[in-house]
């Protein structure tokens, strides 16, 4: 039962330690954004890709990418050196704090199929941790592998943290797709050594039979459009853009309730933002406005449940 305004303090959810599987929320969501086979590809391999027309209007799509390549031209001209050195790194030029450069932004978080996706892996009370506008020109560096994950390892089985991101020009190969090792996320630790080069021989060898059967790493295929997640656990990394032209993407990363965010949106959410969503309470959830513990002066137990407590995701419209 979905928590409504006026309804009464029985019919409330909140997010749950114990996870056995999909409840009547995220059931209902999948079905409706035809998105039960993404899920399960999360759970099996640990990444999935879901096409253009599942994720949105191919107007929004366009703006989208419109407003990123905008975004990306400001921060440049702004910080040229900034911008580069993070290119350096092989993910592309990213900005952090896009988020209200465009309204179109907030569209692209509260999108019911990407909120489905990252409530899946994270939990319906998941936060924004980042939220970046990033564009990766020809000849770009190699990303190397890695997850996502910031935590000592062992990893817990249920991911902690998630990226979901718009791939909004043609991923592939030569374009400088993202790499994935399917069924990594099982391994629930960060590839070391040789493996961070996608090598996995010794990894296979040690341990003779009883060793891991790793794939190789699979640069990913994704149309113009495409929602691509993946868990904080699944190794992935990037191949160098050898076409010409540019890469370009918006990434959103998101983690559990209790983990702290690498962004500080609650304190700079401007009003007209707030009052755009104030009938959609996830969107102030998602953002931390009231962590359910943590650094403000006025945490008030109500507060702190609000923070915890399972809202709609098909309250939003797919843009
Ligand atoms: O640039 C890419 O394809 C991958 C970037 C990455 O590692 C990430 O967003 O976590
Ligand atoms: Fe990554």
């Amino acid at each position: 039962m979905q928590s409504t305004p006026g309804a009464t303090a029985a019919t409330t959810r909140y997010e749950p330690y114990t996870l056995v599987g999909l409840d009547e929320t995220l059931a209902e969501a999948a079905k409706a954004l035809d998105l039960q086979q993404h899920l399960f590809e999360l759970e099996a391999n640990g990444f999935t890709v879901v096409p253009p027309e599942k994720v949105a209007s191919s107007v929004f799509l366009k703006e989208l990418e419109q407003a990123a390549r905008e975004t990306h031209r400001r921060q440049m001209a702004a910080n040229p050196a900034l911008m580069k050195a993070i290119g350096a790194g092989g993910a592309g030029e990213i900005n952090s704090y896009a988020l209200w450069d465009d309204p179109i932004y907030e569209r692209a978080l509260m999108n019911p199929v990407a909120q489905t996706l990252a409530r899946f892996m994270t939990g319906h009370a998941c936060r924004l941790s980042l939220f970046g506008a990033a564009v990766k020109p020809a000849a770009s560096a190699a990303l190397g592998l890695h997850c996502d994950t910031a935590m000592t390892e062992p990893y817990p089985p249920a991911p902690q943290f998630c990226n979901v991101t718009y791939a909004l020009s043609d991923y592939s190969a030569e374009n400088g797709s993202t790499t994935f090792v399917p069924g990594s996320h099982r391994l629930l630790r960060q590839p070391v050594g040789p493996e961070v080069e996608g090598d996995f021989t010794s990894t296979r060898g040690v341990a003779g039979m009883y060793a891991a059967q790793i794939a190789a790493p699979t640069p990913v295929t994704a149309r113009a459009g495409s929602l691509i997640a993946w868990t904080g656990a699944t190794w992935h990394g990037a191949v160098p853009r050898t076409a010409p032209g540019e890469r370009v993407s918006i990434l959103m990363y998101f983690c559990r309730w209790y983990l702290k965010t690498q962004s500080n949106f609650r304190d700079r959410i401007p009003a007209e933002s707030m009052a755009r969503w104030k009938d959609h309470p996830r969107f102030s959830q998602v953002l931390d406005v009231d962590p359910v513990w943590g650094f403000t002066d006025d945490l008030s137990a109500m507060k702190g449940m609000a923070g915890r407590e399972v809202f709609p995701i098909l309250d939003v419209p797919r843009p």
